[in-house]
């Protein structure tokens, strides 16, 4: 999806217009730094292109952008839980729509600010009073943090993801390191060398990765850095080639240019007392 021929709504400053995609708002970032697209329903940013480089995050073609479904690339937000602890999967906050709370720009870049706060709907789901607030700073890498904050008077635990889509030339040709000693698939528990070679369906939590992890792609010549903190681990997925042609909204084949490394707290391992707060973020560069 080209972001960038979509006609502006409102302008908001230089660099950031508002636009509309079915049925969805973007934020989008036209900076001499980077362009990027941010879309409201989830939160979610869709693509990210420094100056003279390709997208670093990856769009599925099949994406539904009703804003009646989750969509399916960029870095959706998994919040307060990761996977199928609970319903619906990933949580709700890929599927809720967020405020645009503060927009700053300078010659290094552009800094846009999102809010979700708790009310009837997420209080059905999920009963506790909670502010998330996504920080989100472009320059020639992108910067994000996922701010929880408990508001209520009890305590509250949570997990969640940065579930970030990376774009690669071709994943067969693509090396993921520094991803630590021990990983986790079906339940079952591996020790591991720190290097995923992606030649098979891939959905594993690796529990003692690095804060850095390599992305090695050998087809387009880069290397993405993706550097987490706040996690309690990292999850790798690609779904190969029969998942991928089972799920709608990807295309057959399509999962030979994407790999998903995400900044996860998987189980409900953090608790906040009243007034806590804890930011998950992630930082990718080429
Ligand atoms: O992060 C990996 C994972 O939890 C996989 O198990 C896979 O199902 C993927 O996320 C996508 O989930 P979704 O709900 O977006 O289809």
């Amino acid at each position: 999806m080209d972001f960038s021929s979509l006609s502006a709504t409102n302008t908001l400053s230089d660099s950031i217009s508002l636009c509309e995609l079915d049925g969805i708002t973007l934020v989008r970032v036209h900076h001499p730094k980077a362009s990027a697209a941010i879309s409201l329903f989830g939160g979610q940013i869709l693509s990210f292109k420094p100056a003279n480089s390709a997208d670093i995050l990856w769009m599925s073609t099949k994406t539904d952008y009703s804003g009646n479904t989750p969509l399916r690339g960029g870095i959706p937000l998994c919040w307060p839980w990761f996977g199928k602890v609970a319903s619906p999967s990933h949580g709700f906050a890929r599927t809720s729509i967020w405020t645009l709370s503060h927009h700053s720009e300078s010659e290094k870049g552009v800094i846009i600010h999102l809010s979700l706060n708790d009310s009837k709907e997420s209080k059905a789901i999920w009963d506790h009073s909670f502010k998330l607030e996504l920080v989100i700073e472009m320059t020639d890498t992108l910067s994000v943090k996922l701010i929880t904050t408990n508001t209520g008077k009890t305590s509250f635990s949570f997990g969640g993801a940065l579930h970030t889509y990376l774009t690669v030339g071709d994943i067969e040709r693509t090396k993921i390191c520094q991803l630590g000693a021990s990983y986790i698939e079906k339940n079952n528990c591996f020790s591991a060398n720190g290097v995923t070679d992606i030649n098979q369906e891939v959905d594993r939590i690796y529990t003692q990765p690095d804060n850095t992890i390599i992305v090695k792609d050998k087809s387009f010549e880069r290397e993405i850095k993706v550097t987490n903190e706040g996690n309690t681990s990292v999850v790798v997925w690609n779904p190969w080639i029969s998942l991928c042609q089972s799920m709608q909204d990807m295309d057959e084949g399509s999962y030979q240019t994407m790999i998903c490394v995400e900044s996860c707290i998987h189980e409900q391992s953090i608790t906040l007392a009243p007034k806590g707060s804890h930011t998950l973020s992630t930082h990718l560069s080429c």
